[in-house]
């Protein structure tokens, strides 16, 4: 094992045994947070169909593992990678891949038979793939054919680009304004700010430009449509690249020859990104699972408030009941003989004297108690589900972006509180996960700096 593999073990295992039992606990899956530890380096190759990305493959493997062709050759997502050590190659089917647990592929079977049928993974023999996988993908149709597939091909693009360290995204010069939804999808599902180093976009075949200013028509059209999608006003880096064994006139191409280098060092330097993404990966959802708890604490906050309140005002009440309903009762109907405050002044009080004033004070306490839980407690959880934005700061971007993961989920959480809940102690479980984020997370990011 390298360092970075013993490292990559150690905060995998370092993750599970400190964040699956909280998860467990606020009923969130840890099936984003096991499978992205799992396994090894991936990176997702993503694009119109012919736009270049079997050919691009074949091209960095040095193989003709996957077919290539003008009409939509392919539709479906192959992991090519290599076999284990010693090991045959061999083809896996998707059915096969899914009930893997070594692999981080379980969480898809959600997506049906449908999927499975056209997911598949090809071993070659290739020292690069040993410590990666690069997954080859069915061309995105526009959203109308989309429907068609039997899946949710957004879905599986989005869970695909959360395990990838490196998603790869290909336009040919002729088509590329059509992906603005997958687009959406990726970004929604990388953590933070890491679409910079995670998410590289490339035109490619523009030895298919029929001179120049075709080519730069091309890219400005892409930019524009970049911008559009990404609501930035940088442009990022966009590969321009072609075959260069394809190509009817490679002299003309001279210029362009250190792109498809530059491209290829970027996919296959993909294992380097790998534990930092990782850190990044648990980051994200150590904050995600601290804002469920932080808004249940706040919301078991106010439930012990509330509690409070109530519980003054109904010993208040059951003290005035205590001392007084033995009088109040004798006014009216003459007994019971002597009161308990007469019996106390006089200092022959007896157990006859307290049986009135016990039971009305044990009533009072059980009334309050039924309507704290059976009223208030309720209608507190109703204002809450209704507004559980006003249970915790949402004072910066990625605070409101975490929110925008999590609200829904914290929804289900309240909407299945019990009364008791104001007594489970979140309070402590944040410290605990304070303690990992700031504690060992931090030691983690130092060590690969
Ligand atoms: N001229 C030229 N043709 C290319 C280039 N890349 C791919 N092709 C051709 O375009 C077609 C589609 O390529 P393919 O890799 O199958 O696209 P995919 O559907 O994205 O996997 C094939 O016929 C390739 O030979 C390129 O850079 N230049
Ligand atoms: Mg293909």
């Amino acid at each position: 094992m390298t360092e970075a593999q013993k490292l990559q073990v150690e905060i995998q295992k370092k993750a599970m045994d400190k964040l699956a039992p909280l998860f467990n606990r606020y009923s969130m899956s840890v099936d984003y947070l096991e499978p992205a530890l799992k396994w090894k380096s991936m990176v997702l190759i993503l694009g119109n169909f012919s736009s270049g990305k079997s050919t691009l493959i074949n091209e960095i493997f040095d193989t003709e593992i996957q077919r290539t062709g003008q009409s939509p050759t392919d539709d479906s997502f192959t992991v090519l990678t290599a076999p284990e050590k010693g090991a045959e190659p061999r083809e896996i089917p998707g059915s096969s891949l899914i009930n893997d647990e070594r692999l981080p592929f379980t969480s898809f079977k959600k997506y049906g038979e449908q999927f499975a049928a056209h997911f598949s993974m090809k071993q070659f023999n290739s020292p690069q793939l040993e410590d990666m996988a690069i997954i080859d993908s069915p061309g995105m149709l526009d959203a109308v054919s989309e429907k068609d597939r039997g899946y949710n091909y957004n879905g599986v693009i989005g869970d695909l680009a959360r395990l990838a360290d490196l998603v790869v995204l290909m336009f040919d010069p002729h088509k590329a304004g059509t992906i603005r939804e997958v687009y959406e999808t990726i970004r929604n599902t990388l953590p933070g700010n890491s679409g910079e180093d995670r998410l590289i976009f490339v035109m490619s075949r523009i030895d298919e430009c029929d001179s120049p200013a075709d080519l730069v028509r091309s890219y400005g059209a892409l930019c524009w449509n970049l911008s559009q999608m990404t609501g930035r006003k940088d442009i990022p880096r966009i590969f321009l690249t072609y075959s260069p064994n394809l190509s009817s006139s490679p002299e003309s191409m001279a210029a362009w020859t250190t792109e498809r280098a530059e491209l290829k060092e970027k996919i296959l330097g993909a294992p380097k990104m790998r534990v930092n993404h990782i850190l990044q990966h648990i980051d994200k959802q150590a904050h995600e699972l601290r804002m469920v708890i932080e808004a249940l604490a706040s919301f078991s906050l106010l439930g012990r408030q509330l509690l409070r309140r109530t519980g003054r005002l109904a010993l208040i009440t059951a003290l005035f009941v205590f001392l007084f309903l033995d009088v109040i009762i004798r006014e009216f109907t003459g007994l019971p003989e002597t009161t308990l405050i007469s019996s106390l002044l006089s200092g022959t009080t007896g157990w006859a004297n307290l049986l009135i004033p016990s039971l009305g004070g044990v009533g009072v306490l059980t009334l309050f108690a039924l309507f704290f839980s059976r009223f208030q407690f309720s209608r507190l959880k109703e204002k809450a589900v209704a507004h559980p934005e006003e249970l915790i700061e949402l004072d910066t971007e990625y605070r409101r972006q975490l929110w925008k993961q999590v609200a829904p989920h914290i929804e289900f959480m309240l909407k299945k509180a019990g009364s008791r809940e104001i007594f489970a102690g979140h309070h402590s479980t944040l410290r605990k996960i304070d303690r990992f984020i700031e504690g060992d997370l931090q030691d983690y990011y130092q060590k690969t700096s």
